[in-house]
């Protein structure tokens, strides 16, 4: 029989990266989706027909004790989370409940469903994953991060995932329930949400290109950031729930670029230079930056076998050449739409 892995987050980047690679393993593979106007069918268009939905919210203990009862996974993903940073300020409470205390639901429906017996050591079958984050270094105390490197969450995001990582190693410590945290670093693709800043950039600079949209405005252009590309990313992620022994992971690439580096590439591969089209919005800077940010992934390369296959360089280029292809189409439609109405 194939195996049945639960994914929350199924919607986004790195849920429809990795429904796709665990169907391509022969998975059945559940997404769980929420609210009325779902799933989002942008990034998983393509998967619909072979993808299962479960409806459920990280928000509602009921609905996930249900949803891991209706699916029975092997495998569940929690990918599911207020994602973009600034957010975590403008709805901090959110964020903690979606990113903090939402994880603690889904390991009690886990339990709730295994009948793991609180006062008793057992185990489960189920193998849970849950998506840390290099935020959870924030103000970084040393330089390559690693797993055993000190937290410093610097936003409302980041210390809601660090709760949510340290419940997951707790649930394993007290359970004895399989359950991982990856650590993974800033990854990105064409599948990026647009509020994102290389995405932005790649974005803006094939509009621009177009004559389609005027300036960028950006904030910190010195901020630095390990990128990788989100498909080799959900690889790790499996891999790390294939292990004899559950343990934590650092997933990056351990090189570094800043910010103005993406911009420079970005426009570069359309021909353009970033000077000449960005400008500094200060209202973009954010109230405690994380300026610096540096994977140490050598016990993925050892532990795994894992190792990332896209270059920063080639990364940013597929992106900008994505957007271009995307964004000559919008004016097609718009151009015809036009015509249409003549
Ligand atoms: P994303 O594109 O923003 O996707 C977030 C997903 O979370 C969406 O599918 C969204 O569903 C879902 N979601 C939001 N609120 C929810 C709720 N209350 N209950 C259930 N689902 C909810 O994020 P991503 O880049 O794929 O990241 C995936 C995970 O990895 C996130 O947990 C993120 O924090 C973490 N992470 C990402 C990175 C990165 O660089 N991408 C790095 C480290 C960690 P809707 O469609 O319904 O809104
Ligand atoms: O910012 C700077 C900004 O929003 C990167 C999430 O997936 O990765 C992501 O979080 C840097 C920051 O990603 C703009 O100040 C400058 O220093 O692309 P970002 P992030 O905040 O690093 C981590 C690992 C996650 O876990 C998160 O879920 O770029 N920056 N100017 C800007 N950032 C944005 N968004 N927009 C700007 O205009």
């Amino acid at each position: 029989m194939s195996r049945r892995a639960l994914i929350t987050g199924v919607t986004g980047q790195d849920g429809s990266y990795l429904a796709e690679y665990l169907l391509g393993l022969g998975y059945q593979v559940w997404g769980m989706i929420r609210g009325q106007a779902n799933p989002r069918k942008s990034r998983i268009s393509r998967l619909m027909a072979d993808l299962s939905f479960v409806y459920g919210d990280l928000m509602d203990q009921g609905s996930l004790v249900s949803v891991v009862d209706t699916v029975q996974p092997d495998e569940v993903y929690n990918l599911g989370a207020i994602s973009f940073v600034p957010m975590s300020w403008q709805q901090a409470e959110l964020t903690t409940e979606v990113n903090g205390m939402g994880v603690l639901r889904m390991l009690e429906a886990i339990r709730i469903v295994c009948g793991l017996d609180k006062s008793r050591v057992s185990g489960g079958q189920i193998r849970f994953y849950q998506a840390s984050s290099s935020e959870m270094f924030g103000k970084v105390a040393e330089t390559p991060q690693h797993e055993t490197t000190l937290f410093h969450p610097r936003s409302p995001y980041g210390v809601a995932k660090t709760y949510g990582h340290f419940i997951t190693r707790n649930y394993r410590e007290s359970f004895g329930m399989y359950g991982v945290s990856g650590i993974l670093f800033n990854h990105e693709s064409p599948r990026r949400g647009p509020e994102f800043v290389t995405r932005k950039i790649t974005l803006a600079a094939a509009n621009i290109k177009l004559g389609r949209q005027e300036k960028l405005y950006l904030g910190n252009l010195d901020a630095v950031r390990d990128w990788g590309f989100a498909g080799d990313y959900v690889r790790a992620m499996h891999l790390m729930l294939q292990q004899d022994q559950p343990t934590d992971y650092v997933i990056g690439t351990g090189r570094t670029h800043t910010v103005e580096q993406v911009a420079r590439i970005a426009f570069e591969a359309v021909g353009l230079h970033w000077r000449d089209h960005v400008t500094i919005d200060p209202g973009l800077v954010r109230p405690a930056e994380v300026e610096t940010l540096c994977a140490d992934p050598s016990r993925a390369h050892a532990e795994l076998g894992w190792a990332p296959t896209v270059t920063f360089e080639h990364l940013i280029q597929m992106m900008v050449e994505s957007d271009l292809r995307q964004s000559e189409q919008e004016q097609r439609h718009a151009d015809l739409a036009l015509v249409a109405s003549w």
